[in-house]
């Protein structure tokens, strides 16, 4: 097995973190995305999306999106706690606030980036209003996990999930576009701060 990546990229972030949390290491392949590498032909036949991070396994399957590679790779290890949930109940609630961080968080994060810096211009059409409405989303919906962690320890509950990698993920890409922790969102920094503490996260 190998994983394509690039070491600064966000979502090949997200799943080195999932991978030091379940004791995995797999090899890397460095993919340099802003000089086009997963743009040629032979990148493209093995991934369905384009980009990183791309799971090869050893039989020749590709896997791509960080979050199915993260599930399979954790299927794989049988855990005795999943980071996906292990009720019904927990797994619903991962699945909700995950899809909350992807779509509310994540994706605007990465459009209002894209969009302003204009860094993949080479690949796309950057509008830089649609950036800046892109950020004001993002900003608008950190109030939200703030209010969640009020009365949570983690973003889906009392147990670390998959969700708190990717929110991990979403408030240190953030940083790219001056957005920082508001002051008054207390909840948000003190959870931060604890995820930053984690050797996962560290190593
Ligand atoms: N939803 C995908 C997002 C993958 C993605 O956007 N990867 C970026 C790097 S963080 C990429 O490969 N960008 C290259 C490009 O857009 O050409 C996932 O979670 O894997």
């Amino acid at each position: 097995m190998k994983i394509y990546e690039l070491a600064a990229s966000p979502s090949a972030k997200r799943v080195r973190i999932f991978l030091n949390e379940i004791g995995l290491v797999i090899p890397t392949v460095s993919v340099d995305i802003r000089a086009g590498e997963n743009l040629t032909q032979e990148f493209l036949d093995k991934s369905a999306n384009g980009r990183i991070p791309l799971l090869e396994l050893d039989d020749g399957v590709f896997l791509s999106e960080s979050v199915a590679i993260c599930r399979y790779l954790e299927s794989t290890t049988n855990p005795v706690s999943s980071l996906f949930g292990n009720t019904a109940l927990e797994q619903a609630q991962i699945e909700m606030w995950h899809r909350m961080v992807e779509l509310q968080g994540l994706i605007p994060a990465f459009q209002a980036f894209r969009n302003i810096s204009g860094v993949y211009a080479d690949r796309e059409t950057c509008i830089a209003s649609w950036g800046e409405e892109s950020k004001l989303r993002l900003i608008n919906f950190l109030p939200c996990l703030d209010k969640q962690l009020s009365k949570h320890t983690y973003i889906a509950g009392e147990q670390f999930s998959i969700v708190d990698i990717s929110g991990y993920i979403l408030i240190t890409f953030a940083k790219n576009l001056k957005i920082d922790i508001p002051a008054e969102l207390t909840h948000l920094a003190r959870w931060f701060e604890s995820v930053q503490q984690r050797p996962s996260v560290k190593l």
